[in-house]
């Protein structure tokens, strides 16, 4: 397709059971949003969908955790879900939600007319199934090894390590996400898509007919093809997700990827009367936003469905991308390895262009990248505030200085000058060759490039200098500058859609459409502009510090928990324990012992003699910060020398899994000497 005359932009529904981090930002919503705000700032028909997908087990197996049912943690996450996102300015046209009355109706309707048509096979099959709970054990309620790479968590529909797409009977060593047990096979009918039946039209239509898509798609794509398509159920034996609706499918609910794609049409149904135009129309462009491990389902399942339909266009690019790693580690909600949105939004209050640049410029396009707070420091230091915040301000302070704020006249104009201003329409090209082939960091960077280009030629022309001398020329200077300027809020709106509100508060200038960008009067001389405040603002070490804490903390935590304690010692007698005498005292010195790193000298107060202890946890505590505390004490331990002291006893503590010890305290002060038993 060459000409369209709309887009229909989808983003991966992002399941109703946590909420939303980084990884989901970079892969999905915060490209979509770019490549929007684009199409919209060329007066172009654009819809941008996304919703909540609320069915599967994903969902169900987190009600089970909570102890909650499946529409409370739906409830819950999709509110949370749509505000943050809302407040992140993801400019969705709609955002819907797949327990949704009209996606029921949508999605039932749709397999009804595939089911009429006879485009399914129905198969009775066996299949594993729980018999504690008495129930089917679909897709992620099932676990065990990999067939492919080994890897012993992989789920009943896919292995997240390798990425394989698998069937619940292809896993080693089988086991029940419910009880821990070993299923066993029973039958059970379902309805099958005959994949195979698609698989000449899917390589004609994909390998022949999309070699443009980007290289991770089509090749997965011609991966999956090649080894050879086989039919895939589409129903499931669940009590939640939309009912099959035929008969004899008592018990059955629809494959969530069956139904969960339909909710981008409901979704335009919700939004729109006007529905079937972005869905069925052929001069309607239609564009999925996912990540890498929604590529079959979106390439071969979906498109299968609607070919089988027959009246819906199928996507036009699906610019999947690859996956975003934090700290050198994959993200991960169970084990809490996030960024959470609303989170960063709580903390980073007026900073979402912030996350937004730093997601773009480190995007992950081509391959996993990896996200660090050290690298959101620096891009938003060196780039935002000493590149385009610096410019800009200084463009708008000297405006104010010297004319009050009145745009000052272009006069002559030096080779330089009108190279500079040409330069203009050429990173417009750039960014929309860029921007036409999804290709967002390169994009951003072409943008910023005007950034540049202004600190440059301010850095050289120097008005400051010239200003007493020859202040024609610096009107020229200025207007070239603030001409820059104007043509920054167009072309980084799609990427800084805040920030550039700002910068036209501070220009006094309505939004501009895309195709004004090159202008070079933009801004007419004796406009009179506002007085600029800072667009970034530097972000200080302590805060950064502060978040790679938090996240040491959670591996902390997360080792604790998967930390087995050690089983209880052999059974002693009532007065083996009464040997051992253990005294409450205080702390009434404390010093390092000198050429160690560990041990710490304490002067402690047993209530019935003052005596020195030799304790191993200078690691854990400051000196100063002992003196004073009540600690525990086995006071009948034989002495021993530890480097040339001798320690009359022990502190007890209690030690980590990490190995990190924590002195034992009582809970409120009590009398020195008192017995601890
Ligand atoms: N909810 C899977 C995911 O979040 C799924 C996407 C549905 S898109 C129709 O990765
Ligand atoms: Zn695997």
């Amino acid at each position: 397709m060459v000409e369209y005359k709309r887009t229909l932009i989808t983003t991966a529904l992002p399941y109703a059971n946590g909420p939303i981090h980084i990884g989901h930002l970079a892969g999905v919503y915060v490209p979509a949003d770019i490549y929007a705000r684009y199409l919209r700032l060329k007066n172009e028909d654009v819809l941008l969908i996304g919703g909540s997908d609320e069915h599967g087990v994903p969902i169900t197996l987190k009600a089970k955790n909570e102890g909650i049912t499946p529409q409370d943690v739906v409830d819950k996450f999709h509110e949370i879900i749509k505000k943050s996102f809302s407040d992140f300015g993801i400019s969705f046209d709609v955002y819907s939600r797949t327990s949704s009355k009209v996606h029921h109706e949508t999605a039932s309707e749709f397999f009804k007319k595939l089911y009429d048509e006879g485009k399914f096979i129905e198969k009775t099959s066996e299949q594993y199934y729980d018999e504690e709970n008495k129930q089917f054990l679909a897709d992620r309620y099932i676990i065990g090894t990999c067939p492919k790479c080994g890897f012993e968590k992989a789920y009943g529909d896919q292995c997240e390590s390798c990425g394989t797409s698998l069937s619940p009977t292809e896993l080693i060593n089988p086991t029940s996400m419910i009880s821990g047990n070993q299923p066993v096979l029973k039958e059970t009918k379902h309805w099958y898509l005959p994949l195979d039946e698609y698989e000449p039209w899917l390589r004609e239509w994909i390998l022949e007919g999309h070699k443009e898509w980007k290289p991770n798609v089509y090749g997965q794509c011609k991966s999956w093809i090649d080894s050879g398509l086989q039919p895939r159920a589409l129903t499931r034996d669940l009590d939640w997700g939309v009912p099959v609706p035929v008969e004899g499918a008592e018990g059955k609910v629809l494959y969530v990827w069956f139904d969960a794609p339909i909710g981008y049409i409901s979704a335009t149904k919700e939004l729109t009367p006007e529905w079937e135009t972005y869905w069925k129309d052929p001069e309607t462009r239609m564009l999925h936003f996912i990540g890498k491990d929604n590529i079959v389902f979106h390439c071969i399942i979906f498109p299968s469905m609607l070919k089988a339909e027959g009246s819906f266009n199928l996507p036009e690019n699906v610019p999947a991308n690859e996956f975003l790693n934090l700290e050198n580690d994959k993200i991960s909600t169970s084990r809490n390895w996030a960024v959470w949105l609303h989170e960063y939004l709580q903390e980073f209050p007026g900073k979402e262009d912030v996350l937004k640049y730093v997601l773009t410029a480190n995007a992950p396009e081509t391959k996993d990248n990896d996200f660090t707070w050290k690298d959101f420091q620096a891009r938003n230091n060196n780039e935002l505030v000493a590149v385009l915040g610096n410019f800009v301000n200084r463009a708008l302070v000297l405006t104010q200085k010297y004319y009050d704020g009145q745009v000052p006249e272009r006069g002559e104009l030096t080779a330089y000058d009108s190279d500079t201003l040409a330069a203009i329409s050429t990173i417009k090209a750039d960014v929309e060759k860029s921007l036409d082939s999804f290709r967002f960091r390169e994009a951003l960077k072409n943008a910023m490039d005007l950034a540049r280009l202004g600190n440059k030629y301010l850095a050289d022309e120097e008005p400051w200098k010239l200003f007493k001398t020859n202040p024609e020329r610096v009107k020229t200077i200025l207007n070239v500058c603030l001409q820059i300027t104007a043509n920054l809020t167009v072309v980084l709106d799609p990427f800084l859609p805040f920030s550039m509100e700002k910068l036209r508060q501070f220009l006094n200038i309505e939004k501009h459409i895309w195709s004004k960008l090159g202008s070079t009067d933009l801004l007419i001389a004796g406009h009179k502009v506002n007085q600029p405040e800072l667009l970034f603002e530097k972000i200080e070490d302590a805060v950064i510090e502060a978040q790679l804490q938090k996240l040491m903390d959670t591996k902390k935590a997360n080792e604790a928990a998967t930390t087995k304690s050690k089983p209880a010692k052999e059974s002693i007698e009532f007065d083996d324990f009464g040997k051992i005498d253990i005294r409450v005292g205080t702390v009434l010195e404390a010093e390092k012992v000198p050429k160690t790193k560990k041990l710490l000298k304490l002067k402690i107060d047993t209530g019935f003699d003052k005596r020195t202890v030799v304790s191993g946890v200078a690691e854990y505590y400051e000196p100063a910060d002992l003196i004073g505390r009540q600690v525990s004490i086995l006071v009948n331990l034989e002495p021993k020398k530890l480097k040339g002291i001798e320690s009359q006893g022990m502190i007890l503590c209690a030690e980590n899994a990490d190995g990190t010890l924590s002195i034992v305290s009582p809970d409120q002060k009590v009398r020195n000497g008192s017995e601890v038993k």
